[in-house]
């Protein structure tokens, strides 16, 4: 069954991967190379064994479509989840004149006092975002990232591709295609990233009337991040199988450097010990036709009844 690749593959991490040191300086274990398959006739891939909050993935997923990188748009939606890149770029640039918040996220978790200062200077940070238009435009933006490369690829000829369009239309046109790709990395625009895109690449593949949907994941936070991209992927590739009239296929998952970060391995016990319940089934708007139509109404879940939620630090 389809979350038994993902507890499968956090139990492999946890009992094979090597000690290996990362950017951010918490320590992880991690394997490299790591392939999942999810069928998207068993149910919609929402793990069950911890509560994942899918209003989350729907307007993250609805956000990069529109080609927004700018957290304002999240922010409104009550999505929390990219505040501390764009938070970063704010309290590193000269204009920010609050207390020091280098290394915030280490040290947040270690230092209960200044715990306090940088939660509340990330409270300030979100009422400016929501409230100060000027500040919002230029302190939200977590630059090329990627609904900039899906939707506005720019050229060295200064032409702009929109390569999510295309690639629909090409699936419309041309379904026995090899060449139905879409790539977020952009090696002239990555150095200007909040944060280099983790997933990498996704290729769709058509047979049988069905589409599937191939994601290569650079590098993998197995606990916190790869449960939001395995939905993630799964609603889009359902949303662009409805607009192809297609059924959904197989999301296969590859991931590059796949790990556990160490302060996160209690949560993968408790996590581990859990038993995998019934998936849910996505239900989306009839009346909508084109990807780019869709609001957060329009996508619903049923039979969603998770185990609890495991909170996690994120390394930052
Ligand atoms: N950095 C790292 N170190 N790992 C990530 O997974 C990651 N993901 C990013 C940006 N940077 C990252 C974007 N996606 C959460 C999930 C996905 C995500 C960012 C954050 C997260 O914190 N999930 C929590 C719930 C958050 C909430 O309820 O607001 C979780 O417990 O799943
Ligand atoms: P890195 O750029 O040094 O690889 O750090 C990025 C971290 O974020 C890494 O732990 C992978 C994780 N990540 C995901 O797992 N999924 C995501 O969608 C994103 C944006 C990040």
């Amino acid at each position: 069954r389809s979350e038994h690749m993902y507890l499968d593959l956090m139990k492999h991490i946890r009992d094979h991967g090597v000690r290996k040191e990362d950017r951010t300086g918490t320590g992880t274990l991690s394997v490299f190379g790591h392939q999942m398959r999810f069928d998207l006739a068993e149910g919609f891939p929402l793990l069950t064994t911890k509560k994942i909050p899918f209003s989350l993935i729907k307007s993250e997923l609805l956000w990069f479509i529109k080609g927004d990188t700018n957290i304002r748009y999240l922010l409104q939606h009550k999505n929390n989840i990219w505040n501390e890149w764009a938070f970063k770029k704010w309290v590193e640039h000269p204009s920010y004149t609050g207390p020091d918040m280098t290394n915030f996220g280490i040290r947040s978790e270690k230092d209960e006092a200044f715990r306090k200062v940088y939660e509340e200077q990330m409270e300030l940070y979100k009422r400016r975002m929501l409230e100060d238009d000027v500040f919002a435009e230029q302190f939200g933006e977590l630059g090329d990232v990627y609904g900039k490369q899906w939707r506005q690829w720019k050229t060295s000829r200064g032409e702009t591709i929109d390569q999510l369009k295309d690639v629909i239309g090409m699936i419309r046109t041309n379904p026995d295609s090899r060449r139905l790709i879409v790539t977020a990395w952009n090696p002239e625009d990555v150095p200007a990233m909040a944060l280099p895109p983790c997933h990498t690449l996704f290729q769709f593949y058509v047979a049988e009337g069905r589409l599937s949907c191939q994601l290569y994941q650079r590098s993998a936070d197995t606990f916190l991040g790869v449960p939001f991209n395995i939905a993630s992927y799964a609603l889009l590739t359902h949303l662009i199988a409805g607009e192809c009239g297609l059924q959904p296929g197989e999301f296969v998952h590859t991931l590059g450097d796949a790990h556990l970060y160490v302060n996160h391995l209690e949560q993968v016990d408790t996590q581990l010990s859990r038993e995998p319940r019934e998936l849910p089934v996505l239900k989306l708007n009839p009346e909508v036709r084109s990807v780019f139509d869709y609001e957060v109404q329009d996508i619903k879940l049923e039979g969603y009844n998770p185990h609890p939620s495991i909170s996690a630090p994120i390394a930052v």
